[in-house]
């Protein structure tokens, strides 16, 4: 199965060498290396404050349906695809300069938003590779975008992030689905146990070589691009009483089919390359066109019913 070429050590060095446009070398380069690049000040703070402030809006708009929702101490949990709502949000990928000339020359092409996650405080997920859930074919062509839409330091769950540890040679994932679900057992997109037995795998091969992991805290506007292979987290919060708004967005070349874990442990399966879905074009770039929002992966909406004035 064929590697797109930022996995293949001498593609790596050529592309950078020769392909790569000027302003985004540095980038590129540090991205390759660590596995995830943090480019301070992406989006201005005027953007950030305003989306905040949007999102308070949508808050209050739709108080009824989101209150079955609300977490012990106060906060939402995570809210997928409001974008398809608020579609301002998009902002923080199409305005989002530096960020789309590192994903467009690492693709090859156009990069697009597939889905999104909104988060009002940190996520306090253990390490952990997305590539189970956004698995491509050809495979690994996906990214990571995160924006801190606030300040973000030890105490409100910074992202953590192994830094090298999507150099490590990727395990056998046909042997673990067998071990997990057993010989012959068909592979369910969703599968906990599976899941749980990769991601703590990759964890013990990373620490028995000796990487890192740390927290990346920054500053309002900052975006962090990681790696389909980087295993990254979000840190303990220390105050729960603070928020650590901030928005993910997973991003793939336009066009390209996303499967989950049936895919992702069945290596040498076939699956159709293209997407079923069709895009909305704002400013320039597009996003898919997916039919639901949902609230913590619990209650689905159209995105019209949520939609603001
Ligand atoms: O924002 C965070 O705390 C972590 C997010 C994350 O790990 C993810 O969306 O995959």
């Amino acid at each position: 199965m064929s590697l797109p070429w930022f996995m293949q050590p001498d593609a790596r060095e050529v592309a950078l060498s020769r392909l790569c446009p000027p302003g985004v070398r540095p980038i590129a380069n540090e991205f390759l290396q660590k596995g995830f690049i943090a480019i301070p000040g992406s989006v201005s703070d005027a953007i950030c404050d305003h989306l905040v402030e949007r999102f308070r809006t949508f808050e209050r708009v739709h108080a009824d349906k989101l209150a079955p929702f609300r977490l012990a101490d106060g906060h939402w949990p995570r809210l997928v695809n409001i974008h398809l709502s608020m579609p301002e949000l998009f902002d923080l990928f199409s305005q989002n300069r530096q960020a789309i000339a590192l994903q467009d020359f690492l693709l090859g092409g156009e990069t697009c938003l597939y889905t999104s996650l909104f988060y009002e405080r940190g996520s306090a997920q253990p390490l952990h590779r997305d590539t189970p859930y956004f698995c491509t074919r050809p495979e690994y062509r996906y990214f990571g975008v995160w924006v801190a839409l606030e300040d973000v330091d030890e105490d409100n769950g910074p992202l953590m992030v192994m830094e090298g540890g999507h150099l490590l040679p990727e395990l056998d994932r046909a042997a673990i689905a067998r071990e997990v679900l057993g010989e012959g057992a068909p592979i369910p997109p969703d599968s906990m146990p599976l899941f749980d037995t990769y991601q703590k795998r990759v964890v013990e091969q990373g620490r028995a070589l000796g990487l890192k992991v740390y927290n990346v805290p920054v500053r309002k506007g900052t975006t962090i691009i990681w790696h389909p292979q980087l295993p990254h987290g979000g840190a303990p919060i220390r105050d729960l009483k603070r928020t650590r708004f901030s928005f993910v967005m997973h991003t793939t070349p336009e066009g390209a089919a996303v499967y989950h874990q049936h895919a992702f442990f069945a290596p040498e399966k076939h699956f159709p390359e293209h997407a079923p879905w069709k895009y909305i074009s704002r400013d320039g770039r597009k996003y898919a066109r997916h039919k639901l929002v949902s609230f913590a992966h619990q209650q689905n909406y159209a995105p019209e019913e949520l939609a603001l004035a």
